[in-house]
């Protein structure tokens, strides 16, 4: 098992794969390219787990050569379990990413980080909600006070692949909730501000 850190450019992954790696990391040009990435590794219940921060990437859909960078590692490493890390005070903008790997059939995480950040700005984000839609674990971080991390990591093991239909079939039941106009305990948008 590897694990990959992956989001958009800018989330916070290198700062969150430096708190979750030892002193032993490696940082090479992906072969073949310029494109930089770093790798190491760190203690998981007991075992030695590589961990790569991935290049930057908004999409799959790749645009430039950091991003099919990214994707080409998420290729080559069929067996890993992806933690998707997005900024919570954006958090609308990652969540396409984050579904995209889902799709692809890869157990993720999502680390909501920024946490700090989106507090700050006031933004309300129901994690346990989100959670529920995706039906992956959600785990609010600050990488750089290392606010969120053991519950993170105690998560890793716990991401199992997730088929896109049901979380399909989990959002529109939020959204026929929404637009019936039930209020009180009815579902409705998981993220405001
Ligand atoms: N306030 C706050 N700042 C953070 C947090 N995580 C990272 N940062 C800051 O955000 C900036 C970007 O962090 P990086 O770790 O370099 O982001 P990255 O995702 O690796 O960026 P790329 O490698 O360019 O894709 C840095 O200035 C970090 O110190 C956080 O949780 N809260
Ligand atoms: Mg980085």
């Amino acid at each position: 098992m590897k694990i990959l850190l992956m989001g958009h450019p800018n989330v916070g992954k290198s700062v969150f794969f430096n708190r979750l790696t030892g002193a032993k990391v490696m940082e090479s040009n992906y072969p073949g390219t310029t494109v930089d990435f770093t790798k190491g590794w760190m203690r998981l219940e007991g075992e030695d787990v590589e961990l790569i921060d991935v290049p930057g990437a908004f999409s799959l859909e790749p645009k430039d050569r950091a991003e099919e960078v990214a994707v080409k590692m998420l290729e080559e490493n069929r067996d890993s379990v992806v933690v998707c890390v997005l900024d919570a005070s954006k958090v609308e903008r990652g969540l396409y990413l984050a579904l995209e790997i889902i799709e692809r059939g890869y157990p993720v995480v999502v680390a909501l980080n920024m946490w700090d950040v989106a507090e700050d700005k006031n933004i309300k984000i129901e994690v346990e909600k989100l959670e529920r839609i995706l039906g992956v674990p959600v785990v609010p971080t600050t990488a750089i006070s290392g606010e969120g991390f053991k519950e993170l990591v105690s998560k890793i093991k716990e991401a199992a692949p997730v088929k896109i239909e049901k979380i399909i079939e989990s959002a529109s039941g939020v959204r026929v909730a929404t637009s019936a106009g039930e209020g009180g305990g009815g579902e409705s948008a998981a993220v405001s501000g």
